[in-house]
């Protein structure tokens, strides 16, 4: 299903998450008709809310699922300014996939699953219910050259949402060494205007691969929490790049990178680099052996010790 700020069931479940309210005082607040209140209830309801009726004292929410469509584009519209409309899906294949086929910008897509979840080089995501599977689409006023950031400061945004999290470059987040969360980033549309898509999955309380760990194993919060908790972080951190302020997160990003100060291996489209990650160049790159790199899978070797 399809929200924006302006549908009125979600500016009913809004009233309703506040307060009791009758029918009547709903309908003047919205200057819409009973009807149109009652027939907006009903949809809610239908979505997984529950919703109680007392007499003239009118509608109060009981009850609701951890995760819901009203919930979350709540949750969403309060901490993205850019966002024009959600997508919800109890499942879905893949939200990267559901966004690069709408095509338009200022998006969010959710699923409580997803049956073909991906990762990068046509890898496979297990997304079973549980996680956080979203994704974003962006026309950041950037330069080509500066989309790439984009990608390094959304999983700044999620290392910086959970407690005990590192980075591995360029954008795995771990906790105790495991995968926590994985990000796909895409560009379509055209080279002068393009769109960009930030896929995040979150292991939350699904069931995970071995290697892998979930939020729950450390930290006692539920899903629309580390939703809020990374849409935040995320919205503030955009705005200091598109502000100018890469600086500050790429000093940020290199102080949670568990990448720099290790022997690596990178495989890049063209080849397989070894040596050592030394630091974030200021366009973004890894620095490994005084070289730059941009993509590519990263396997940690060893520490090393500076001489
Ligand atoms: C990634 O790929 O880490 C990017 C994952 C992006 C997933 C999100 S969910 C919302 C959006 N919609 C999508 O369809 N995708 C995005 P990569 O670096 O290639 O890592 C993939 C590898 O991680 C797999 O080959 C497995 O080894 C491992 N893996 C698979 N599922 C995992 C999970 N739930 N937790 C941790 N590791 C996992």
């Amino acid at each position: 299903m399809k929200l924006t700020r302006k549908s009125t069931d979600l500016l009913i479940y809004n009233l309703l998450a506040e307060r009791r309210m009758s029918g009547e005082e709903i309908g003047e607040v919205l200057g819409i008709s009973r009807a149109a209140v009652w027939k907006a209830i009903n949809k809610i309801r239908q979505n997984g809310v529950q919703i109680d009726v007392e007499g003239r004292r009118g509608y109060a929410i009981v009850e609701e699922m951890d995760v819901n469509p009203y919930k979350v584009a709540s949750i969403a519209f309060r901490n993205l300014k850019f966002l024009d409309e959600v997508f919800y899906y109890t499942s879905v294949d893949s939200t990267n996939l559901r966004a690069r086929e709408y095509g338009r910008p200022s998006v969010l897509f959710f699923a409580e699953s997803q049956s073909a979840g991906r990762g990068r080089l046509g890898r496979r995501w297990e997304s079973e219910r549980g996680g956080l599977y979203f994704s974003l689409t962006l026309q950041p006023p950037l330069g080509f050259d500066d989309l790439s950031k984009l990608t390094l400061i959304a999983g700044l945004a999620v290392a910086d949402s959970l407690p005990g999290a590192k980075l591995k470059w360029p954008n795995d987040v771990m906790v105790e060494g495991k995968k926590v969360c994985g990000i796909l980033s895409e560009i379509h549309g055209e080279l002068e205007r393009p769109v960009v898509i930030i896929g995040i999955g979150i292991n939350v309380s699904n069931p995970v691969p071995e290697n892998a760990i979930r939020v729950q194993q450390f930290w006692y919060v539920d899903l629309t929490q580390v939703f809020d908790k990374v849409l935040k972080t995320f919205q503030h951190h955009y705005s200091l790049l598109v502000g100018g302020e890469w600086e500050k997160l790429r000093e940020r990003y290199a102080e949670k990178c568990d990448t720099i100060g290790k022997v690596v291996k990178v495989i890049t489209p063209t080849g397989e680099i070894v040596g050592r990650a030394e630091g974030i160049a200021k366009d973004g790159a890894i620095i490994i052996d005084g070289k730059k790199v941009y993509s590519g899978d990263c396997i940690h070797l060893r520490n090393y010790r500076s001489r």
